[in-house]
C-alpha cells in the first residue's frame, strides 16, 4: 500500500467497492467478511486523519453515522406512479387486449416480467455516476430525503461503473428486507425484549426511516432496481426496451432481481405468474405479486398514463398473506426442549393460499406484548412455509366479553411446574427427565458420549424404545431385559447382549458426567464440571440455594435458576433416586492439592489442530489442572496452546504478548507432573 494518503485512500476505496460489488451484486464474494471489515476500518481511520478525503461516494458512508432531526422533502421531477392491479388470469388477458386495442395492433405483446417485491419504493439519483440523493415515494409527487440512509444499504453503489455513464440517471426500485435478515433481526429484537416487526415490509420501512443512519446501516436492507426515471445522456439513453435498460443498470453495478424474464403474450405471462407463485416460498425475499410491463419503450410512450398509473404496466397480485380472524381459544403446547408455546385456535381463515385454523403466539412474552384475549379479532400472517403467526390485535373490535388468558403455572403435559427465568422470553416445563414431551431428547442426551456414554444406544434406538413403551425416563434404561431387546425389530441377540453390557458399564461414571447427563438447561460439560468440583457431592448440590449456586465459577443468575428449578422438581428428584437405586455411581471427588492444580486461576485458550490428543482431551486435562479453558484470546488470557494451522488466535496472542506453547510443549509439561 502506498504512503501517499490520497493514493492509499483511492486504493482502499476501489478495493472496497470491488468487494461489495462481488458480494452484493454478483453474489460471488471473493474475500471473507472480516477482511472487508478491516479494510473499511482502515478507510475510516484514514478519513479521520485526513477529513478532506471523505468524498460523498466514499464507502465509509456505508456505516452510517449522520443523525437528522427530521427528513427534508424532495419533489420528484418525474412523479412516481402507482400500478393497476390484477387478480385473475382474465385480468392479464384483458390487459394485453387493452394494449392491442389502444395501439391498433393484432400481434401479441412482448412483456418484461418482474417479481413484485414487498418493500418500499425509492428513487436514487446519480449525477455523473455519483449517488447524489435518494427519496421515498411519498405521495408520488413529494417524498422524503433519505440520502444518508440509502447510502448505508449494502448493495447500493455510491458510484456507478463503466463507460459512457449518463449525466443524470434516476434509478427507481424497491428497498426491502430479505426473509433471512428479517428473521435474524426479529430474533435479536425478541432477545433484547424489544418489539419484533410484524413483517419484512414493516421492518424495511422502520429501518429506512431512521433519523440515525447508523441504525439503518445495522439493518439487513437491500435494494433492487426496477426502472429508470430521469435520464440524461449516456449509452443507456439509446436503448429501445425496458429489459435492455435493466441489463444496462446491472452493468453499471446496480443490483437487480434475478428472477425476471421477457415473454410474449398473455398466456406466457400467466405461465410466468404461476411459476413465480410456485417459487414464492423459496425466494429469499417477500413478494406480493408480479409486475408485467410492455417491454418496448416506444410502445410505453404511445400508451402513456391514465390517472396515476401507466397503461403499459400491471401488478398481478397473489392472495394476501395477512388476514383478520377471531381467536377462539389458546392451547399451550410443550416442545421437546420443554418450551411452552401458546398456540392460537382460530376461526378458520383463508390466508396465503391455504385455510389456517392455528397460529403460533411464540412465547409468554410475545403473548403478553400482544395483550391478546379470547374473542379478539387478530391479524394472522402466513408467509412461505413459516408457521402462521398472530401478528397483532385489532383492539377496536374487542368484544365486551373478551376473556383474559392465563399462562399455565404447571406443564399441561406432565404437571411439573413451569419456570420462566428473569430476562428470558420463553417459559419452560421444569420436568426435563419425566415430561413425555421432552422424553426422547432427554434420554438421547443422557446416553450420549459426553454424558453417560452408553455405547450402542443411538438416537434411533432411543426413539424405538420410547415408542414401544419400554422406557419413559432415563432410569428405565437400566431395567431393560434381554427378551425385551431381542423382541425389537432388527435387533439381534449379540446387539442386545452388548447393549446390556454397555448399560452396566455406564453405571460407573463421574459426578460431572452425571450432572451433565441430567440435561439441565444451559448446564454444559464445563458447568457440570464446575458444579461437581465446587459441591463435591450430589447431596451438597441438592441442598444448594441460589446464592450458593452463584458462587460456582461461570454460573450466573439464569443458569443458577435453571439448576435450582430442575433440582427442586419432585419428579426429577424421583428419577435421580431411581438412577442411584439402579446402581449409577461415581467415585468421591478428592480435592487436588495446589501443586496438583498448578493452573488454578489461569485462563488458557486452545487453538489449531492437536495431533497427539483430541481437543476435548486437552481441555479436560487443563481443567483437571485447575485451568479455566476459554474459546477466545483476550487480555485476560494467560496461555495459548497452539496446534498445527493455528490462525488468528495465534496472531492475536502474539499481538497481546501472551505466552504461547505448541502442542509438544504442553505434552512435555504434562510428562513432568
Ligand atoms: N418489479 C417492479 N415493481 N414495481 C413497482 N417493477 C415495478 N415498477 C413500478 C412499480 C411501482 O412502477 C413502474 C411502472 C415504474
Amino acid at each position: 500500500m502506498s504512503d501517499n494518503p490520497a493514493k492509499q485512500h483511492n486504493e482502499l476505496k476501489q478495493q472496497l467497492e470491488n468487494y461489495a460489488y462481488q458480494y452484493y451484486v454478483l453474489d460471488d464474494p471473493s474475500v471473507p467478511d472480516i477482511q472487508y471489515d478491516r479494510l473499511m476500518q482502515s478507510l475510516i481511520a484514514l478519513e479521520r486523519q485526513y477529513p478532506e478525503l471523505k468524498t460523498p461516494d466514499s464507502p465509509s458512508q456505508k456505516v452510517g453515522g449522520a443523525v437528522l432531526s427530521k427528513f427534508d422533502s424532495i419533489v420528484h421531477e418525474m412523479p412516481m406512479l402507482s400500478l393497476d392491479n390484477g387478480f385473475e388470469d382474465a385480468d392479464l388477458v384483458s390487459f394485453e387486449q387493452r394494449i392491442l386495442d389502444r395501439l391498433n395492433l393484432d400481434a401479441e405483446v412482448e412483456f418484461a416480467c418482474e417479481p413484485k417485491l414487498d418493500g418500499l419504493a425509492a428513487s436514487i439519483m446519480y449525477a455523473d455516476g455519483i449517488l447524489s440523493f435518494a427519496a421515498t415515494r411519498g405521495d408520488g409527487q413529494t417524498g422524503e430525503d433519505i440520502t444518508v440512509n440509502v447510502k448505508t444499504i449494502a448493495n447500493v453503489p455510491l458510484r456507478l461503473v463503466g463507460e459512457d455513464l449518463p449525466q443524470r440517471l434516476e434509478v427507481r426500485g424497491e428497498v426491502f428486507m430479505p426473509k433471512q435478515g428479517f428473521e435474524a433481526l426479529n430474533q435479536a429484537q425478541r432477545d433484547k425484549g424489544a418489539k419484533p416487526f410484524v413483517n419484512p415490509r414493516n421492518a424495511a420501512a422502520g429501518s429506512l426511516r431512521q433519523l440515525d443512519s447508523s441504525i439503518t446501516a445495522s439493518r439487513p436492507l437491500r435494494f433492487y432496481a426496477y426502472s429508470v426515471g430521469i435520464l440524461e445522456g449516456g449509452a443507456i439513453s439509446a436503448l429501445q426496451t425496458h429489459s435492455q435498460r435493466l441489463e444496462s443498470l446491472g452493468k453499471m453495478g446496480l443490483p437487480l432481481c434475478k428472477e425476471t424474464a421477457v415473454v410474449t403474450g398473455a398466456q406466457a405471462c400467466i405461465a410466468y405468474f404461476n411459476k413465480i407463485g410456485e417459487m414464492r416460498d423459496s425466494l429469499s425475499y417477500d413478494i406480493d405479486g408480479v409486475v408485467f410491463k410492455t417491454n418496448s419503450l416506444a410502445l410505453q410512450s404511445r400508451l402513456g398514463f391514465v390517472s396515476k398509473a401507466p397503461r403499459w404496466a400491471l401488478a398481478q397480485k397473489f392472495p394476501a398473506q395477512e388476514e383478520m380472524t377471531i381467536l377462539r381459544a389458546i392451547e399451550f403446547q410443550v416442545g421437546r426442549t420443554g418450551a411452552v408455546t401458546p398456540v392460537a385456535r382460530l376461526e378458520p381463515v383463508f390466508v396465503g393460499g391455504v385455510t389456517v385454523s392455528n397460529a403460533t403466539l411464540h412465547n409468554q412474552d410475545e403473548m403478553q406484548r400482544l395483550g391478546v384475549m379470547i374473542g379478539d379479532t387478530v391479524i394472522i400472517r402466513r408467509a412461505g412455509d413459516v408457521i402462521p403467526q398472530v401478528v397483532s390485535v385489532v383492539l377496536d373490535k374487542r368484544p365486551d366479553d373478551a376473556k383474559q388468558i392465563e399462562f399455565p403455572s404447571h406443564c399441561p403435559v406432565c404437571d411439573s411446574h413451569v419456570e420462566k427465568p428473569h430476562g428470558e422470553a420463553v417459559a419452560r416445563c421444569s420436568g426435563g427427565l419425566v415430561c413425555p414431551a421432552q422424553r426422547k431428547e432427554a434420554i438421547k442426551h443422557f446416553a450420549s458420549r459426553k454424558a453417560m456414554d452408553v455405547d450402542g444406544l443411538g438416537d434411533k434406538l432411543v426413539e424405538q424404545l420410547v415408542e414401544q413403551g419400554l422406557i419413559s425416563h432415563p432410569a428405565d434404561l437400566f431395567h431393560l431385559s434381554l427378551p425385551q431387546l431381542t423382541a425389537l425389530e432388527r435387533f439381534g441377540d449379540k446387539s442386545a447382549v452388548n447393549l446390556l453390557r454397555a448399560l452396566d458399564d455406564a453405571k460407573n461414571t463421574t459426578l460431572a458426567k452425571f450432572l451433565y447427563a441430567l440435561g439441565i438447561r444451559e448446564v454444559g460439560e464445563a458447568t457440570a464440571r464446575n458444579l461437581a468440583m465446587h459441591f463435591l457431592t450430589l447431596d451438597n448440590l441438592l441442598q444448594a440455594d441460589i446464592e450458593a449456586l452463584l458462587e460456582v465459577q461461570d454460573v450466573g443468575e439464569i443458569v443458577a435458576s435453571h439448576i435450582h428449578e430442575f433440582l427442586h422438581e419432585q419428579a426429577n428428584l424421583a428419577v435421580i433416586q431411581k438412577l442411584r437405586d439402579a446402581g449409577v455411581n461415581w467415585p468421591d471427588i478428592e480435592l487436588a492439592s495446589p501443586d496438583e492444580q498448578p493452573f488454578v486461576g489461569k485462563t488458557v485458550v486452545l487453538t489449531g489442530t492437536l495431533s497427539q490428543m483430541g481437543r476435548s482431551e486437552a481441555k479436560a486435562k487443563l481443567q483437571d489442572l485447575g485451568a479455566k479453558v476459554s474459546g477466545s484470546v483476550s487480555a485476560k488470557t494467560d496461555l495459548l496452546i497452539a496446534g498445527e494451522k493455528a490462525g488468528s488466535k495465534l496472531a492475536k496472542a502474539a499481538e497481546l504478548g501472551i505466552e504461547t506453547w505448541d502442542e509438544q510443549a504442553f505434552v512435555d509439561y504434562l510428562a513432568t507432573l
